[in-house]
């Protein structure tokens, strides 16, 4: 892997008195039903940062909101320099293709370099013709080097930084170049009052950390950051915080409390500060059962919800998934949340070796525990991880087709049911989740009368869409098997 191209340092760069180069961000479209909200493209706002500090002029396009945003720069005769895209997740790989092409028609002179965690796992997948650098890993140092030296000319270069610093330091994010955009950066989901997150629905997004230091089978998280777990400087972070005006906060980190004492050290100062936020994050089981007085401490600072990687309701299944946790860790993190007052919106997934009687369990687990938010997820094996190594060996994966990797579908072939059952089996438990029955016998927690119709509603039009789509994966399906079936004949 090429290291990070040479660069000349700050101050000859300002000897020289190179005009500042025109740096272009660019947050593409996400790929998917659109629902949870639309969030702050917050690397694009370390990146304008970074190169404001470089002495680059930025303009940022989020082309969720300004999908014509190029053209129109374009129309009134600006060119940039160099243009810096993300990448999101597989099924954005076709869009920020796209979005590179679309660069290059009008701008062909402007070199493109990619990064994010899709670019890191797949560079592979992205056209190189259009791109002129991928970066793989953290991206901060790399970053800041271009916008010293630009990129240097010919074919398409692979690199990554190869001594990522062990904190993760950059400057307060950009918000002002975010500014136009801001107040529709939103949680759009239903909140279990009935009322919008925040106001009005307003999210700040914000990470505290980057990467994880486990290993579970199914995640992409730590291949896309290339196993490292970095944590930012809380100074920084008390800046971050500060620089948000919005009253919600999301804190987008996979596993925000890893390292305990950084996690309660960072609460003294967020509690010193006099930040008054509403928070919701992410947390293993095992470390809320380990610390339950650093969670009263967050909860104490403005930490409501809390997303747990439950993923299966066996221990057995944890094992599989090296989770690292257990059942009893499971049912005991979610007692001590609830005692505190966090709510918690378990994550659990559904497995394509689930059987009828498994669906039941699992929709037990979550009438006994009364949750608001309970989200199932189709076990989806995202290119990167030991899951899809598995399951493509396998020659178990129906589709290839990245629309469907959204973690809304079932690709894989069930080992008890046919895939149709399979998929009315989770319609079911998603009816059953969101059903008057659990509401009404008082099964769904807190959930307000407007919050519970909302939900209702929102998953019943969800399915309806889910039905839709899925005739193509049936149809992949058919063509598999077709295939299998001629092969011998060709023989
Ligand atoms: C924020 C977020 C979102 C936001 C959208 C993004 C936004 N800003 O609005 C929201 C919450 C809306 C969202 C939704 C979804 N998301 Co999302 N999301 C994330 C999350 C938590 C953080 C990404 C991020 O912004 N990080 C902040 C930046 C600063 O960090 P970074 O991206 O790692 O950047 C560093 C490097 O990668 C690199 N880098 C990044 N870009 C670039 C660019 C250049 C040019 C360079 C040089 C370097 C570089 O440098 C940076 C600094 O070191 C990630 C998980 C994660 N931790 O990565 C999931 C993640 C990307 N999401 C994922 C998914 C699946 C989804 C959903 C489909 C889930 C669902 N079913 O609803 C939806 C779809 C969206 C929709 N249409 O509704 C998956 C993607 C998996 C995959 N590979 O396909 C991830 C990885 C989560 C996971 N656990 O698997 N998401
Ligand atoms: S599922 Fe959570 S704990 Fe496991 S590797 Fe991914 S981010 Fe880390």
């Amino acid at each position: 892997m090429p290291k990070m191209p040479e660069m000349p340092p700050t101050d000859e760069h300002k000897i020289k008195n190179m005009p500042p180069r025109r740096v272009l961000l660019l947050f593409p479209q996400l790929n998917n039903l659109v629902f949870f909200g639309v969030y702050e493209p917050l690397v694009m706002e370390i990146f304008s940062a970074i190169a404001q500090e470089e002495g680059c002029e930025v303009e940022l396009v989020d082309l969720r909101l300004d999908p014509h945003g190029c053209k129109r720069l374009a129309r009134r005769g600006y060119v940039p320099d160099l243009i810096a895209l993300t990448t999101h997740g597989f099924p954005e790989v076709p869009i920020v293709n796209g979005c590179a092409r679309n660069c290059k028609q009008l701008w062909p002179e402007s070199p493109i370099v990619i990064g994010g965690g899709q670019a890191t796992v797949t560079p592979e997948l992205f056209e190189k013709q259009y791109i002129d650098m991928i970066v793989r890993g953290p991206g901060e140092r790399v970053w800041r080097n271009l916008c010293r030296t630009g990129i240097p000319r010919g074919p398409c270069l692979t690199i990554e930084d190869p001594e990522p610093p062990r904190v993760y330091s950059y400057p307060v994010p950009d918000r002002k170049i975010t500014a136009k955009y801001r107040t529709h950066y939103k949680t759009n989901i239903p909140h279990h009052t009935g009322r919008a997150w925040g106001r009005g629905g307003r999210t700040g997004f914000t990470l505290l950390t980057q990467g994880c230091p486990f290993r579970c089978s199914f995640c992409v998280i730590w291949p896309a950051n290339l196993g490292l777990y970095r944590k930012r400087p809380i100074p920084e972070i008390i800046a971050d915080l500060k620089s948000m005006e919005e009253d919600y906060i999301y804190l987008g980190d996979d596993n925000t409390f890893a390292d305990a004492k950084f996690a309660g050290e960072l609460a003294d100062a967020i509690g010193a500060s006099g930040i008054k936020k509403e928070i919701s994050s992410y947390c293993r089981a095992d470390h809320i059962c380990k610390h339950p007085e650093l969670l009263q401490k967050w909860h104490d600072i403005g930490l409501r919800y809390l997303v747990i990687g439950i993923e299966a309701v066996k221990t057995e299944k944890l094992k599989q998934f090296n989770k690292k946790t257990d059942q009893e860790q499971n049912v005991n993190s979610l007692k001590i949340l609830r005692d505190i007052g966090i709510f918690p919106i378990p994550h659990i997934l559904i497995t394509q070796d689930m059987t009828a009687a498994d669906f039941d369990d699992v929709y037990r687990f979550i009438e006994e525990n009364k949750f608001e938010y309970p989200v199932t997820i189709p076990l989806t094996p995202l290119p990167g991880t030991a899951d899809y190594a598995m399951y493509k060996t396998q020659g178990r994966i129906v589709t290839d087709k990245l629309d469907f990797y959204t973690f809304m579908y079932n690709v894989i072939e069930p080992t008890s049911m046919s895939l149709r059952e399979f998929d009315r089996q989770y319609d079911r438990l998603i009816f059953r989740t969101w059903s008057w029955s659990r509401y009404l016998r008082g099964n769904c927690g807190k959930l307000s009368f407007l919050g519970f119709v909302k939900w209702w509603a929102f998953v019943r039009l969800l399915v309806l869409q889910l039905r839709w789509k899925r005739r193509e994966i049936y149809r992949a399906a058919r063509q598999k098997t077709q295939a299998v079936v001629m092969r011998p004949a060709a023989l």
